[in-house]
């Protein structure tokens, strides 16, 4: 999935073309989590499955204001992460599939999709556990003098991990070109996060204590986070160390594609529904003059491509059991301890 150009200004309005490539990139993940869910629900898909329904807008926005060479990183949740940076929806749907061309080989699963060609550095299922790792690859760029950027996603509940402080302190002081992202859907699990923390906003609340600028977005206005990004971006890449960035949203489903997310209160699903990300972007692409034929078009060819590469996915070959042993790390075991 080609990703929009970098943004090269930090204007806030995105021009039509670029609002269109967005809010394409957007309807093919939505369509392809869609499809997803359902594979899950027909048995297909092996192992806990977390879905980033309704949380597009972030993955897409952010994605688009970096350079390819730029890092990103994340959690379970992130196939839209993957998706968004230009990572093969062919082999990421191989990949939760257990087939041979997945992106990890069909052996990861849908917690570990990594790209590291495509810049997307794992999704890590240990919460918080990632963000001293984007703090490593925020520093390696600092060493190597390339610029290059690291966004690191995370969700609301992990501002409770120790991980979380100790990174953020980490790349205040050392001033790292990273940008943390908290996508704040609301929920940590099956618990609301605004019951498990004493204050009202978990990541934008705790900037200060790291002496970083409060920073709260809408996370379900993809050319707001295109924009506060890139403008992130370009501090970290002047050398002004690093984001803390909370985005608002809501996830359309339940925690894992097992919870049918009983426990949220019917007008509250209600409320967030008529925020969706899709529907601020046509409301925007209207108003731009596109058509609702168009419209309805990016949702047929985003349909049609899932489901043929659904076909060949299906078709294809599980890993061979000899592949087993291939990727696994070894130190050398006892040889180089004394
Ligand atoms: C260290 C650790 N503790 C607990 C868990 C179990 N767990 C998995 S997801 C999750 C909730 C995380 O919530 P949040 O950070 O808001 O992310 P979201 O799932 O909403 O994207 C928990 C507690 C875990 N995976 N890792
Ligand atoms: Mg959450």
């Amino acid at each position: 999935m080609p990703t929009p150009d970098p943004i090269t200004d930090t204007a806030p309005s995105a021009g039509h073309e670029t609002a269109l490539a967005l809010y394409k990139d957007m309807v093919f993940i939505r369509r392809f989590l869609e499809k997803v869910d359902g594979l899950y629900r027909q048995g297909q898909i092996h192992g806990p499955v977390h879905l980033g329904l309704g949380q597009e807008a972030i993955a897409v926005g952010a994605a688009s204001a970096l350079r390819p060479d730029d890092y990103s990183i994340g959690t379970y949740r992130g196939h839209a992460h993957a998706l968004a940076r230009g990572t093969s929806p062919e082999a990421v749907l191989r990949e939760l599939l257990g087939r041979q061309g997945g992106i990890c080989g069909g052996k990861g699963g849908s917690m570990h999709i990594t790209s590291v060609k495509d810049g997307y550095y794992g999704s890590y299922a240990i919460v918080g556990a990632h963000l001293p790792v984007a703090c490593g690859l925020a520093w390696a760029s600092r060493i190597k003098r390339t610029e290059q950027v690291t966004l690191c996603f995370f969700g609301d509940g992990t501002v409770n991990i120790g991980a979380f402080h100790e990174a953020v302190n980490l790349a205040a002081i050392w001033r790292l070109p990273v940008i943390f992202i908290c996508e704040n859907n609301q929920y940590m699990e099956y618990t609301p996060i605004s019951t498990m923390i004493p204050v009202a906003r978990p990541a934008a609340d705790r900037a200060a204590a790291y002496g970083l600028q409060p920073i709260l977005i809408d996370g379900n206005d993809v050319a707001a986070v295109r924009s506060c990004i890139a403008e992130a971006v370009v501090r970290a890449r002047k050398g002004e160390g690093p984001s803390l960035i909370e985005a608002d949203t809501y996830r359309l489903k339940g925690h894992s594609a097992l919870d049918p997310a009983a426990y949220r209160p019917a007008d509250e699903v209600a409320s967030w529904k008529t925020k969706d990300p899709l529907l601020r972007q046509q409301a925007v692409l209207r108003e731009a003059g596109v058509s609702e034929a168009d419209l309805t078009a990016f949702d047929t060819d985003a349909l049609a491509r899932i489901e043929a590469m659904t076909d060949s996915a299906l078709a294809a070959e599980p890993p061979d059991p000899g592949d087993a042993w291939r990727d696994v790390w070894s130190d050398g075991g006892w040889q180089w301890r004394n």
